[in-house]
């Protein structure tokens, strides 16, 4: 019988997150696990429809994912979250509302972020046209104790998607085979 955890992702915009998430579920459902992602992008649309990006409806926002994790989580799903989510007070709430909890910190320099801007955000961020900007003109606190860090600047994303299976696994919330398997880009 699986074992439900939630594993939360956090970092700047740009880092990764996303990508790293959506590569673990890939595999963890192709060996028949239940497996849910709650992404920032995606629950903005729905879930958090209609909030910003003030501190208070960050917070909102981010004790709304992690009221569904915890209900995922406690039915055995292994939930994956990947919103910003910059401050460290939600985030160890989060940790302790659920207990279950494999903190998972996409770290990359800003300069690096800046540079791909993969959105286009950043430049607007930086020339004052979008306030309150992660990283620009907004805290992001970095995880102090974070269970998993990855270093998208200096890792292929098989690298990073490894270490996370790794740490899973060693946690016993995955069997240990998932983690020998040769794991593809998507
Ligand atoms: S969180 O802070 O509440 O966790 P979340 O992950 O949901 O943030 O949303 C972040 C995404 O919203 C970014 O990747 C970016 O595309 C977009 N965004 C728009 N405005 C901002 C802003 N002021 N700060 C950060 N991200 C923003």
């Amino acid at each position: 019988m699986q074992k439900g955890v939630t594993l939360w992702f956090t970092g700047l915009s740009g880092s990764g997150k996303s990508t790293i998430a959506s590569n673990v579920e890939a595999v963890l459902k192709d060996q028949g696990l239940k497996v849910e992602v709650l992404d920032g992008d995606e629950v903005r649309t729905h879930l958090s429809k209609g909030l910003g990006f003030s501190k208070e409806d960050r917070d909102t926002n981010i004790r709304r994912i992690a009221y569904v994790a915890k209900l995922l989580t406690r039915n055995g799903v292994l939930a994956i979250t990947a919103a910003i989510s910059p401050y460290r007070e939600i985030r160890d709430e989060a940790r302790e509302n659920i207990g279950d909890f494999v903190e998972v910190f996409v770290k990359c320099p800003l300069n690096t972020l800046v540079a791909r801007d993969v959105k286009g955000l950043y430049e607007k961020a930086i020339k004052g046209e979008i306030a309150n900007f992660t990283g620009v003109s907004d805290p992001y606190e970095e995880p102090l104790n974070p269970d998993v860090v990855v270093e998208t600047d200096k890792e292929s994303i098989e690298e990073s998607v490894a270490k996370v299976l790794g740490t899973l696994a060693e946690r016993g919330y995955i069997p240990s085979s998932i983690v020998s398997q040769p794991v593809e880009a998507r």
